[in-house]
């Protein structure tokens, strides 16, 4: 296992020298299932995080230093007025910042949007320095000493200014460290919000009921706990977690069909994960993974602890999923029903469909890009938003047939 390791970790450091590094110029066209896609360039933004879609066909969307902006007929706005003050340091490997957006699901009525985003905790100390965790290995910080965490907050969006902007629901506790925020926010279908809660790179959080870190979460539209979460009224245990044992969650969504959430985890040293979320349950970080830790240390499997959720596909090397939709529109007929889901150090979207609860098929389609988020546009097309510096707003399309 070792040597496989040491590869893994090659692969790891190629990986991340490519996001410092770009190669040769990203393909214009790329085979799939569906035919040739094409990807046109629709605007290029700083580091875009998230996006959203409202119902008139404007697009939102987040860059990471602390926009918003709005791509409409085929511009973008300047900079939203009324953003939360965010924290992103701006260092290699920064995680936090502004990260996704979300609009109501019933916004034509009342124009609420949703932001997350990483903010500073009141009080600072100058006493506290990054730990320096072993399972990091060298991917840590140790001049990051901000003590910082993910929120989210609500506001309504009128013009191009944010007002009554309101912060509904916040990570407990705050703490130093540039990464694994999560903060991926999405409505469910019972008109609940989701947001995935990375554990900040602090492990042991993601197994304990008094703190939000590692969990999906679960909250009414003004951030209040519905009644029905599943640790309401448990002691020594917060109402808002819906699900726990996670590590850093940047793709979730739900299935139409079936209603099921499915989220796409970041593993370690290999071991990202597809799981199927179930109220209450634990999914196992970090007691349990399929990958190892940064410095190598191994970490033991999913099927040595059976009490655990285990996740219902596993990638190793890792892809690195950012973004998910499940896709229902007209352009790409035989992917309706499939889960597409960005990769950051893949490269690549990939297609899933399943069959009950398993995965019956997986479609890799290299873009030769950072795939940071998906959407589906009203005509089918795919929007994607690529993690780079000068980071593309792409229409995903099947090119016209060659001549
Ligand atoms: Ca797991």
């Amino acid at each position: 296992m070792r040597a496989s390791l040491i590869a893994l970790f090659t692969l790891f450091a190629v990986a991340m020298q490519a996001q410092q590094q770009p190669a040769a110029p990203p393909p214009a066209t790329a085979p799939s299932s569906a035919g040739n896609l094409r990807f046109e360039r629709l605007a290029t933004l700083e580091q875009p995080w998230g996006m959203a879609l409202l119902p008139d066909g404007r697009l939102l969307i987040t860059e990471k230093s602390g926009r918003l902006r709005i791509f409409a007929r085929g511009r973008l706005s300047e900079p939203v007025q009324g953003v939360p003050r965010v924290v992103h340091r701006g260092t290699p490997f920064e995680q936090g910042g502004l990260m996704d957006v979300e609009a109501d699901p019933d916004f034509a009525r009342n124009g609420f949007v949703y932001l997350s985003f990483s903010e500073a905790a009141e009080e600072q100390s100058s006493a506290i320095t990054e730990t320096g965790e072993a399972r990091f290995g060298e991917y840590v910080d140790m001049t990051d000493n901000v003590i910082r965490g993910g929120a989210v907050a609500r506001a309504r969006l009128d013009g191009n200014t944010l007002r009554d902007v309101t912060v509904i629901w916040r990570q407990v506790p705050k703490t130093v460290g540039r990464g694994h925020f999560g903060n991926r926010i999405l409505f469910g279908p019972d008109g609940k919000l989701y947001i995935t809660s990375g554990e900040r790179m602090r492990f042991e959080p993601a197994q304990q009921l008094t703190s939000n870190l590692g969990k999906i979460v679960r909250v009414n539209s003004d951030g209040s706990t519905p009644n029905d979460n599943p640790f309401v009224g448990r002691e020594n245990a917060r109402g808002d977690i819906w699900s726990y044992g996670h590590r850093n969650i940047l793709a979730a969504a739900f299935d139409p069909s079936s209603r099921r959430l499915v989220a796409f985890e970041m593993g370690p040293l290999g071991g990202d994960e597809l799981n199927v979320i179930q109220a209450g349950k634990n999914y196992g970080w970090p007691l349990v993974s399929n990958g190892d830790n940064y410095a190598s240390s191994p970490i033991p499997d999913h099927p040595t602890r059976n009490d655990l959720e285990a996740p219902i596909r596993t990638w190793t090397p890792v892809i690195s999923p950012s973004g998910a939709i499940f896709y229902s529109g007209a352009m790409f007929p035989s992917w309706r029903g499939s889960v597409l889901v960005g990769g950051l150090s893949s490269l690549s979207i990939i297609r899933l469909t399943f069959d009950g609860d398993r995965v019956s098929h997986e479609e890799r389609i290299y873009t030769g890009r950072r795939m940071r988020d998906l959407l589906q546009a009203p005509d089918g097309a795919i929007y994607a938003i690529v993690d780079d510096k000068a980071g593309d707003l792409l229409r995903i399309t099947t090119a016209a047939p060659a001549r």
